[in-house]
C-alpha cells in the first residue's frame, strides 16, 4: 500500500486573525509538520478564490454572511471574502512545512462554482485532477488533516472514499466551522461513506 497525507487548507484566512477563522486553527500545524515523513507523498491544497467569487456573500446583493443561497449546483454557503488569490490571507500558515509537499493542489478558482473538495468542485463532477495525480503515482491509501473539518475535509474525505480511495481522518489534526450542526452531519456523512474518523 501507498499511502499519501492530504493537508486542506491550512491557510491563514482560516486561522485566527484570518477572514474565515476556525478556532484552533493554528493548533494543529506543528501536528501535521511533524507526520509528514510517515508518508509516501504529501499534498497541500489551496483554497484559491478570484475577487467577486460566487461564494462571497460580497458578490450577491443582499445577502449576509454565512446564509445560503441556491445555486445551479444546488445550495451554497456564502462565505465572507477568503483565500483571494495571491493575498496574505491565502498564503500557507507561515510554519506549515510546505517544502514538505510533493504537490499543491489550488481549488475554488472557477468564479461560477465553489469547491470544497480537494477532488470535484461543488457540482460534483468538474475533476480538480488530484485522482489522476494519485492513481498514477499508485497512492492507495489517504490520510486527511486541516481546515474545515466539516467544510472542505468532509467533501474531500467523502470524495475520496467514493472513488475507492481508503481514507482516514485525524480528528485531531483538523478543527470545525461547525455552523448549526454541520459538524455532526459532517461526522455521520464520513462514517456512512466508509472513512475512519481517529
Ligand atoms: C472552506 C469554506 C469556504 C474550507 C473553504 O476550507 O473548509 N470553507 N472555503
Ligand atoms: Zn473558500
Amino acid at each position: 500500500m501507498t499511502r499519501a497525507l492530504i493537508v486542506i487548507d491550512v491557510q491563514n484566512d482560516f486561522c485566527p486573525g484570518g477572514a474565515l477563522a476556525v478556532a484552533g486553527g493554528e493548533q494543529i500545524v506543528a501536528g501535521i509538520n511533524a507526520i509528514m515523513s510517515d508518508f509516501d507523498a504529501v499534498v497541500l491544497t489551496q483554497d484559491w478564490h478570484p475577487h467577486q467569487h460566487s461564494s462571497f456573500a460580497s458578490s450577491h446583493s443582499d445577502a449576509a454572511p454565512y446564509s445560503i443561497i441556491n445555486m445551479p449546483y444546488g445550495p451554497q454557503v456564502l462565505w465572507p471574502d477568503h483565500c483571494i488569490q495571491g493575498t496574505q490571507g491565502s498564503e500557507f500558515h507561515a510554519d506549515l512545512h510546505t517544502q514538505a509537499a510533493d504537490l499543491i493542489i489550488r481549488k475554488g478558482y472557477n468564479p461560477a462554482i465553489d469547491s470544497y473538495s480537494a477532488f470535484f468542485e461543488n457540482d460534483k463532477t468538474t475533476p480538480t485532477g488530484l485522482e489522476g495525480y494519485l492513481r498514477t503515482r499508485g497512492i492507495t491509501d489517504l490520510t486527511m488533516v486541516g481546515l474545515a473539518t466539516d467544510f472542505c475535509v468532509n467533501f474531500s474525505a467523502v470524495d475520496a472514499a467514493n472513488l475507492g480511495f481508503d481514507v482516514t481522518v485525524r480528528e485531531d489534526l483538523c478543527r470545525a466551522i461547525d455552523m448549526d450542526g454541520s459538524l455532526a452531519a459532517a461526522r455521520a456523512g464520513m462514517q456512512a461513506a466508509g472513512v475512519a474518523l481517529t
